[in-house]
């Protein structure tokens, strides 16, 4: 059993920074459709001899029912919705500018920094922890770091969706070792470049957005909201059914680098069955090692993948359904914000919490990974 290091390692602030740009399941199921309607017409004479399968049309009821997604933030929206394109036309940036994941990075980092009431002089570190960096390297983290005016050193992570909870794992466990005394994670989730806008059952997942945490020593906080992080706690088992086969091996194959196998693609019902019981599982043995029980949680955090899910994984630990103020969910506008979409739920949904008042934050995808925190208000 892993034990609380009770380390008086504290959240002490969140960060937010949505995009302008929201597109709509109605908007994006008509160019989705649009598309497969065209391809099936060039394809007619094929798909009738049944030497090529037709594409299946989407219908915005069924994502709303299937998923709870309303619509999403796109950091740029332009392409998106073009059926000669279906993907965002994001600008290629030159090498001394500002890259787009940094930008995003330091608009949420401000956000966090403002509410903890830190500037750049009280942080020691940087990760920056996503599904997907737009380079490997000179880190984002790093970048970020030299935007904000930050000493100390940073340092990039990718872990999914479960990227934001490890890493601020890593950050608990850095300022308990007395490694450094404040750390900001930021979690710029840049999804749209990688979703397939042509496969029916993918196309209205995700969104863009940033988040941004800072973690300290309680002795320096001087925030208005904090939370004791109490202990952390991680699980991983591999599965390939939350799967991206885009790498920087790909030149080397000799194959199209734009493949669908290149971009996000999930068996869904397979992870819904295998990834509800796991989590909730992972979540009552978290619990139960400070001798609590689900009852006693006041506020559940969770990963926005699928309302359902959340609906499922809550009620199988409360035993009955758990209101929208004990379980909010972001997902009907953000959609599905790989490892941000926790941080958003706790980011909007935290003032309100009393001190002593408990929360879990704790996000399930890809990997497979869990991550959570049990966090009490200070
Ligand atoms: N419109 C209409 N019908 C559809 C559509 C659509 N868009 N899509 C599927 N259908 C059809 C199917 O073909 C099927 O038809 P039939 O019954 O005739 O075969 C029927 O609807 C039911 O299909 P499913 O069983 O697939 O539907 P589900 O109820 O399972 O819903 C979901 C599909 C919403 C995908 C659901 O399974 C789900 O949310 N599962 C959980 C997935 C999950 O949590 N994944 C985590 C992914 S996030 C992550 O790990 C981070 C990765 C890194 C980020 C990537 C950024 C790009």
């Amino acid at each position: 059993m892993a034990k609380s290091l009770n380390a008086g390692v504290v959240v002490s602030g969140l960060g937010l920074w949505t995009p302008e740009h929201s597109v709509s399941n109605e908007e994006l199921v008509a160019s989705y459709n649009a598309y497969a309607e065209r391809y099936n017409q060039q394809n007619a004479q094929a798909i009738e001899a049944e030497e090529m399968a037709a594409m299946p049309y989407s219908s915005a009821e069924f994502i709303q029912k299937a998923s709870g997604i309303k619509s999403r933030f796109a950091y740029v929206k332009d392409g998106i919705l073009d059926v000669d394109r279906m993907c965002p036309s994001i600008p290629l940036r030159a090498s001394s500018e500002l890259s787009h994941q940094a930008e995003m990075s330091v608009a949420a980092a401000r956000d966090a920094m403002t509410n903890a009431n830190k500037t750049a002089s009280d942080i020691g570190a940087v990760i920056v922890s996503c599904a997907y960096t737009e380079r490997a390297y000179p880190a984002i983290a790093i970048e970020v770091q030299g935007a904000l005016g930050i000493e100390g050193f940073g340092f990039d992570m990718l872990v999914a969706c479960s990227a934001a909870t490890f890493a601020i794992h890593r950050a608990y466990e850095m300022i308990a070792a007395g490694t450094v005394d404040s750390v900001l994670v930021i979690n710029p989730e840049l999804t749209s470049p990688q979703v397939n806008y042509c496969d029916r059952d993918s196309h209205f997942i995700f969104g863009d957005v940033a988040t941004a945490i800072i973690i300290e020593r309680e002795e320096t906080c001087q925030s208005e909201h904090s939370y004791d992080i109490l202990s952390t706690k991680a699980v991983t088992k591999y599965s390939s059914n939350i799967r991206s086969n885009f790498g920087h091996i790909n030149r080397a194959n000799d194959t199209d680098p734009f493949a669908g196998d290149r971009l996000f693609h999930q068996n869904g019902r397979k992870v819904f069955k295998e990834v509800c019981p796991m989590a909730a599982d992972h979540i009552e043995s978290h619990i139960n090692q400070h001798g609590l029980t689900p009852s006693d949680i006041k506020r559940w955090w969770l990963h926005q993948a699928n309302i359902n899910m959340n609906s499922l994984i809550t009620k199988k630990l409360l035993g009955r359904d758990a209101t929208p103020e004990e379980a909010p969910i972001v997902l009907d506008t953000y959609a599905n914000t790989a490892s941000a979409g926790s941080v958003i739920a706790f980011s909007l949904y935290h003032e309100d919490m009393e001190a002593g008042d408990y929360g879990v934050l704790c996000s399930f995808g890809a990997g497979y990974s869990i991550g959570s925190l049990m966090l009490r208000k200070r």
